[in-house]
């Protein structure tokens, strides 16, 4: 099935919202993922160095608010012309670099996810989460394809 307009729609709308609180949903994201991969902290540059998650890092923020505006075009591209190419040619050499393998991305649509499901509140529902996973999966499968 194509990504319909109803969906880019409900990915901009919680992308925008997303925005409005980027300094608390960010730090929510990274808690997410180090719950659920605690080695992934040694990771990033932006955290290795820090006792928890940084509450008030204007780079952790920069970083997160990148990944979720990624998937946000994402969904753009499915919508507009049915597949995703990336605008960013080094994205598959950092993830080589850093050794990311696939399980880390199955945690980082999980946490995106749950994030996402906490930056709508009750307007959540299946069919915006469906919207969310689409854009990632097929985002994360062009970064994995550079990656190769
Ligand atoms: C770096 C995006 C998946 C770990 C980056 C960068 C981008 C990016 C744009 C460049 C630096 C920045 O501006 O943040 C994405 C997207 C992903 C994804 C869109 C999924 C669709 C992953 C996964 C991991 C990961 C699964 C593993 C936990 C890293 C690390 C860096 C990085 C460690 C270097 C960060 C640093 O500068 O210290 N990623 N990434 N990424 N990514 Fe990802
Ligand atoms: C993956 N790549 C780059 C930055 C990130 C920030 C938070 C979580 C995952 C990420």
């Amino acid at each position: 099935m194509s990504f319909t307009e109803k969906q880019e729609t409900l990915v901009n709308s919680s992308w925008e919202a997303f925005k409005q609180n980027l300094p608390s949903y960010s730090v929510l994201f990274y808690t997410i993922i180090l719950e659920k991969a605690p080695a992934a902290k040694g990771l990033f540059s932006f955290l290795k160095d820090s006792a928890g998650v940084p509450q008030n890092d204007p780079k952790l923020q920069a970083h997160a608010e990148k990944v979720f505006g990624l998937v946000r075009d994402s969904a753009a591209q499915l919508r507009a012309k049915g597949e995703v190419v990336l605008t960013d040619a080094t994205l598959g050499g950092v993830h080589v670099q850093k050794r990311v393998a696939d399980p880390h991305f199955v945690v980082v649509k999980e946490a995106l996810l749950q994030t996402i499901k906490e930056v709508v509140g009750n307007t959540w529902s299946d069919e915006l989460s469906t919207a969310w996973e689409v854009a990632y999966d097929e985002l994360a499968s062009a970064i994995k394809k550079a990656m190769s």
